[in-house]
């Protein structure tokens, strides 16, 4: 089946381009589903390019802007060459399909999807997979002493911690609803929705299909391997990477999965659905499997739909009271709830943190 997919070499130049902007707007690296950035506005992009241009550009060219024609043609020219090499790894999806297909799905259906032009195989999911796993080998005991107190500071400024209590009092109505339905205490429920999505504002740009697909394909090694930092992989670890990759390609095999019943149940478009970089979704960042398995359609219009506000608020207490918080948790048993819905200590730390500076925040007056 025909698989690679051609991204023209202007649209990926300027994706490049609008990226690093993004990158340095962010003032912060992501590297995994903990730890967003401020949203980003694609506005203030014009206004950057006329003040980049005022600093490169000779104010002689500025006023006669035909004697820069001829450069400008060659830097595009050279520039659409470069970017053009840099197209995404060709991909055979057929093993891909097949598997899918002995699991029931209907082969016409996901050849026509695969055929898509949206379609990209995205080696990088796996491989920042696998770059973390092995970077977190590597962690002395004083490292992992460190993380077990460690909080994101950034998310308790003062600033941050008012958006977030006017967003309780604005949810008011909706977040006493879920206190009493499932004893998840609001500031832990608002807490967690600021960190994941910031309230909901930051969601997720990627094609969630392509980067479950993407990941899926990948239970070999060898497929990524190209694109791991060749001093992260040793011959001492290469055998864990190996396991390891085939158990992350298995996880988001199911995953995927899940994702082309939710379309199909929800009647949406597979490769419209829009996610993390690891292919989390809505306003609660839930990989697709746990919409079936905790998420809530609390405003009853038949459908559970994470990228309303009600749904995603129920279906995070949902999840939390699912893995087992109780009314009177302590604090250790608290952490570990929260663990389990983002496998970071840093971000259960963060969780906490932020829900007990609300709680106080809701004593003062608003
Ligand atoms: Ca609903």
């Amino acid at each position: 089946m025909p698989s690679s997919k051609v991204v023209t070499p202007v649209k990926t130049g300027v994706q490049y381009f609008c990226n690093t902007l993004k990158f340095l707007d962010s003032g912060v690296h992501r590297n995994d589903d903990f730890g967003s950035f401020p949203t980003f506005d694609e506005s203030v992009i014009p206004h950057r390019l006329s003040a980049i241009a005022t600093v490169i550009v000779p104010q002689g060219v500025r006023k006669d802007p035909a004697r820069i024609v001829f450069p400008f043609i060659v830097a595009i020219t050279f520039l659409l060459f470069l970017f053009g090499s840099v197209r995404p790894a060709a991909a055979d999806w057929k093993p891909l399909v097949e598997r899918l297909t002995a699991d029931g799905f209907n082969r016409q259906t996901l050849e026509t999807l695969f055929n898509r032009p949206e379609v990209r195989f995205e080696p990088d999911a796996m491989a920042d997979k696998i770059q973390a796993l092995l970077r977190s080998r590597t962690d002395s005991p004083d490292d992992i002493a460190r993380l077990k107190t460690t909080v994101r500071q950034s998310y308790l400024r003062k600033r941050v911690i008012d958006r977030a209590h006017s967003y309780m009092l604005e949810n008011r109505v909706v977040l006493e609803e879920i206190q009493t339905l499932y004893s998840i205490p609001q500031e832990i429920v608002v807490s967690i929705l600021l960190i994941e999505t910031h309230l909901g504002r930051n969601t997720g740009n990627r094609l969630v299909f392509n980067r479950l697909a993407s990941m899926a394909l990948s239970t070999d090694l060898e497929t990524v391997k190209p694109h791991i930092s060749g001093s992260l992989l040793t011959p001492e670890n290469e055998e864990f990477a190996r396991r390891r990759c085939r158990e992350k390609g298995d996880w988001a095999y199911n995953e995927f999965k899940a994702l082309l019943r939710l379309a199909e149940l929800n009647g949406l478009d597979p490769l419209e659905i829009r996610g993390s970089i690891y292919g989390a979704i809505g306003l609660c960042q839930f990989m697709p499997s746990n919409v079936f398995s905790y998420g809530v359609d609390a405003d009853k219009d038949g459908q559970i739909n994470l990228f309303t506000k009600s749904d995603a608020l129920h279906s995070i207490a949902s999840y939390l009271r699912g893995h087992g918080w109780r009314p009177g948790l302590d604090r250790d048993g608290q952490h570990r709830v929260i663990f389990a819905y983002n496998h970071s200590t840093v971000y259960a730390n963060t969780v906490l943190a932020v829900a007990g500076k609300l709680k106080v925040r809701s004593r003062l007056r608003p």
